[in-house]
């Protein structure tokens, strides 16, 4: 892993390290956009030249029923289950609390306002099944999706050579309550929810993760259809902070976690140390080739780095212009650092906390804002499933009180039909 001295980078240098996942010849923009133009003229058709040609299977129909997700699912041990059931349990558990009931607020004596929350009636789940089937992804998609009460759940995902989903997806959609699955993958399953067609209903908004090509196709439909989407979630990437309390071992096994995601994910570590520094990166040496992906997750590490700081507030400072998807503290001293995190994803705190336990079980969701976007965005909750809608009721004494200053203000913006609508229902002094 190619090693930076934090003191000896220019912030032009800083930049560049921090910069990811462009896409400077619009190469993978054209490609998309083709695909979506093919989806809205052709439908159900394109759909299945596409699982033709990307997923290497002839389809019949483009979905999977109650009755054979079931039957698909009976292929999973008695183990899987009950880690499937922990996972579900503590992601419901910690999602259900975010699903809160704002107080009502008088701003003046008859002037009540608050805001109430309805779930979106229609969202499309994208389920990644492309080098690594994803069925966490569905748990973290599906649980804040039915705890918000979405009226509709549409959800895709590409079919596997003999023309079903795996066993543990069918699974997952029994325990969400899903009777159907679509079989559609990449940038063509984001253009069918956006677009819709004769067998995929069209979704006001679209969640999941996904390669370049569904990222970019879940960019593009956003402006220029009526459906939303969660965020620009692209390749998968970690930071570690650590300093000489930190394990090497582990560190090195966090960023191999992350490295085995895909050939474009990133693992980045930030010490304090350069010791520990030095430890962590042969212990990626030892546990990198006997790992099964050890081809992508050597890929991933040669585009990955490491960076030497003076202390932790060096580090934090790199970490918050990195603004990562994940930010492990691989710190005892995690305690007197958190305050200063500006730009995360989901933070792991101290040693004994892996983002594999967040990426499955803790409860946190793992679907995050990636490629610098935890400047701004945060990761998928229950929140993301509903729309906050604002309410106001004014009664005879509100009006007395609020009337005035509205007619100002309209006045003063020259808006004299506005300053009518309080006039009239304010009675003229006796
Ligand atoms: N680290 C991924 C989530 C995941 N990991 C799914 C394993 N399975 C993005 O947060
Ligand atoms: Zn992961």
């Amino acid at each position: 892993m190619k090693t930076y001295n934090y003191s000896e980078l220019s912030s032009t240098e800083i930049q560049k390290l921090v910069q990811r996942n462009v896409d400077p010849a619009n190469e993978i923009r054209t490609i998309v956009e083709d695909v979506i133009a093919n989806v809205q003229q052709h439908g159900d058709g394109a759909l299945f030249d596409y699982a033709s040609q990307f997923d290497k299977v002839e389809l019949n129909k483009l979905y999977l029923e109650k009755a054979e997700l079931e039957e698909i699912a009976q292929a999973i041990s008695a183990d899987q289950k009950a880690a499937l059931e922990t996972a579900y349990s503590n992601i419901y558990k910690f999602h259900q609390t975010q699903l809160k009931t704002e107080d009502k607020v008088e701003t003046m004596p008859g002037v009540t306002c608050w805001r109430e929350l309805r779930p979106i009636e229609k969202v499309g789940l994208y389920i990644p099944g492309g080098s690594a089937v994803l069925p966490s992804t569905f748990l973290m998609l599906g649980i804040p999706a039915r705890i918000a009460g979405c009226h509709e759940i549409v959800v895709c995902s590409p079919p596997q050579k003999n023309g079903k989903v795996n066993a543990f997806i069918a699974y997952v959609a029994l325990m969400l309550g899903i009777d159907k699955i679509y079989l559609a993958g990449g940038s063509q399953a984001v253009a069918a929810m956006a677009y819709g067609t004769a067998s995929i209903p069209k979704v006001d908004k679209i969640f999941g993760p996904g390669n370049q090509f569904v990222t970019k196709a879940k960019t593009i439909i956003q402006s220029t259809t009526t459906t939303a989407i969660d965020m620009p979630a692209g390749p998968s990437e970690v930071l570690v902070i650590a300093d000489d309390s930190a394990v090497p071992a582990y560190i090195a096994a966090d960023l191999l976690a992350q490295a085995e995601h895909g050939i474009d994910s990133q693992s980045v570590l930030v010490c304090t140390s350069a010791g520990i520094a030095e430890k962590a990166i042969a212990e990626v040496e030892k546990q990198l080739p006997v790992l099964p992906r050890a081809e992508i997750a050597k890929l991933a590490i040669d585009n990955s780095y490491v960076v030497i700081t003076d202390n932790l507030t060096e580090a934090m400072n790199f970490s918050n212009q990195y603004a990562p998807e994940h930010l492990i503290l691989a710190t005892e001293s995690w305690e007197q650092i958190t305050g200063s995190i500006i730009n995360a994803g989901s933070v792991f705190l101290g040693n004994l906390t892996p983002e594999s336990a967040g990426d499955y079980a803790s409860g946190t969701n793992h679907t995050l804002p990636t490629s610098s976007y935890a400047r701004a965005y945060s990761g998928v909750s229950v929140d993301s499933f509903v729309k906050k809608i604002t309410f106001q009721h004014i009664t005879r004494e509100g009006i007395g009180n609020i009337g005035h200053t509205v007619e100002v203000l309209a006045e003063l913006e020259g808006l004299h039909a506005h300053r009518n609508a309080v006039s009239v229902r304010i009675p003229p002094a006796p």
